[in-house]
């Protein structure tokens, strides 16, 4: 570790006092300027981390996602390009808190949490790190890169602008491929392109059904999907991304975006209402982790295709393709949602689908670490976050499936359309690009419009209500965030209103990432479901 002196002259160009920080569902988030402090000690623990495991590359990913353009934030990535692990999460919390004390205070700490993890601060260690955006960005970096040079043996290797789950994938890339190609951005749209190429070839699909509008919220997933398709012959003339705006900052995931779309149920900015050609429209989040599509219908309307409706879609997909080569009995294949999944979803993919469904608490790393669960795991939160994870007996099953020589072409077809689709999609986190593509696959093979795809269930009307309160910590949850521990008896007067309606539903939960509270409900019709949101309001207040 550096000398007492420059480390102390470092700690003071970048650490402030007063301020408390907390690793939230996503990492830090917290309006730009106060975060400096906890940037420069996310480098030291980012190198701590990749020390403790033995030197394998550690992700960092600086972004804010769908917050505003004053906002930014970090998370830390494992090796295998998941979520930072949670005991982790408060060690990088204690760490940032130590930090707004004093110089000491800090000191005392990291020398406490180094001797308690038993890490020699001069071994090698391995940084994979990449940024959004935000004009915040460079400044956040510098002070991240401070943090991790007073270890002096850990090798960096700076991304410079990537979308979130880019950054996951390389890591984990990064990790499985010492001495192979250079994995960096290219290497990403080699990997999801061949994939597609494989999959339209397989299935003998020429073009795409229609045309493509993509959202890009104004963030860095415009310029690397035109990067990515811009030179390919099925997307290219074929798509059109609008809120590419990514170098004028205060744009960014204003009246547009994931977030604005599924909140406001409505197109975004630069998207006109009009089918006057088949088209399909999606939009991403800031640093496209998140998608939701939507199309408008022969009158006009504006009908959404959350992440509920991704997650039903390759559920049936891949449960009629394990029972076309018959492993539906040996590879289980399973949902995950949260409690914000529409009633409706539910019912479908457990009662008309027959696939188990698991609710978990609100934030990919809760949905990630359930799916792992399944040979075959489909995990969306309703607002678009997501993705499809397969298992190493997957893996297993299907390569034995595709070396035997005895197994019909239409089995060998099969197997091999579920080998490339594991390739298709980004198995480490939820991925607007890759989501978005592996979407389109399934439409094209199934020879879906996205009528078609809305028509599956019909969502049942539901409201989302933001609720400001004096101390949003007092709102315990359990049963994944469906009912309220505390404040004593609330939960009785929700269960009492709920009474009230017919196939409602409604639960209350503090916020991972704002200062308030937010209250669901859902309702046979669109009145009461605002009704039963409203009054549930009224008693949190
Ligand atoms: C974060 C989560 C997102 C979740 C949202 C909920 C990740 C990568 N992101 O953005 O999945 O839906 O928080 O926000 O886990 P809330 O707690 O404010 O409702
Ligand atoms: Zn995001």
């Amino acid at each position: 570790m550096l000398d007492k002196g420059t480390l102390e002259r470092l700690f003071k160009t970048y650490c402030k006092p007063g301020f408390t920080y907390a690793y939230g569902t996503a990492g830090f988030r917290y309006k730009a300027d106060v975060l400096d402090t906890v940037m420069f000690t996310t480098g030291v623990l980012a190198g701590l981390r990749s020390i403790y495991m033995e030197g394998r590359t550690v992700g960092v990913m600086i972004t804010a996602s769908h917050n505003p353009p004053e906002d930014n934030g970090v998370k830390i990535v494992d090796p295998k390009g998941e979520m930072l692990e949670q005991s982790w999460e408060s060690y990088a919390t204690d760490l940032a808190n130590s930090a707004t004390q004093d110089f000491t205070a800090f000191s005392v700490f990291l020398q406490k949490l180094v001797h308690e993890l038993g890490i020699d601060t001069n071994a090698p260690g391995n940084i994979a790190i990449a940024r959004d955006s935000r004009e915040s960005g460079p400044r956040l970096l510098r002070a991240f890169l401070s943090g991790s040079r007073i270890l002096p043996n850990i090798r960096i290797t700076d991304h410079g602008l990537l979308t979130t789950p880019q950054l996951h994938f390389l890591t984990s890339k990064g990790n499985e491929q010492q001495n192979g190609p250079a994995v960096d951005r290219f290497f990403y749209y080699k990997e999801f392109l061949s994939a597609w190429d494989d999959i339209t070839a397989l299935c003998g699909i020429k073009s795409l059904p229609y045309k493509l509008e993509i959202d890009a919220a104004n963030g860095i997933g415009a310029p690397r999907v035109k990067e990515m398709l811009s030179a390919h012959k099925f997307f290219d003339g074929n798509f059109r991304v609008v809120n590419d705006d990514w170098q004028t900052p205060a744009s960014l995931n204003h009246l547009c975006g994931a977030d604005y779309v599924k909140t406001n149920q409505r197109l975004p900015h630069g998207i006109q209402a009009k089918n006057d050609c088949p088209r399909i429209c999606c939009s991403f989040d800031g640093d496209a982790d998140r998608i939701v599509f939507y199309f408008c219908d022969s009158k006009g309307q504006f009908r959404l295709l959350d992440g509920d409706k991704m997650a039903t879609l390759f559920a049936k997909f891949f449960q009629s393709i394990l029972s076309s080569v018959n492993l539906q009995e040996s590879l289980s294949l399973g949902v995950v949602q949260t409690a914000y999944a529409n009633g409706s979803s539910t019912h479908y993919i457990e009662q008309v689908l027959g696939i188990p469904v698991t609710c978990t608490p609100t934030g990919v790393k809760h949905l990630h670490h359930e799916a792992i669960n399944h040979d075959i795991g489909v995990y969306f939160e309703a607002n678009g976050h997501g993705t499809v994870v397969f298992s190493k007996k997957f893996d297993e099953v299907v390569s034995r499936g595709l070396s035997n020589r005895h197994q019909s072409s239409s089995t060998l077809q099969s197997l091999r359309l579920l080998s490339k689709f594991s390739n298709l999609i980004n198995q480490t986190v939820g991925d607007a690009i890759s989501d978005m593509m592996g979407v389109l696959a399934v439409l094209s093979i199934l020879g879906w419009s996205p009528q078609k795809w809305d028509l599956e269930y019909t969502d049942l009307p539901n409201k989302l209500v933001k609720v400001l309160v004096p101390d949003r910590t007092v709102y315990k949850t359990t049963n994944a965030e469906r009912q309220l521990l505390s404040p004593p008896g609330l939960q009785g007067k929700i269960d009492a209103l709920v009474a009230d309606y017919q196939h409602a539903r409604s639960f209350v939960r503090a916020s991972g990432t704002e200062d308030a509270v937010r209250v669901y409900a859902e309702a046979s019709t669109r009145e009461e479901a605002d009704s039963l949101a409203s009054r549930v309001s009224q008693v949190v207040k």
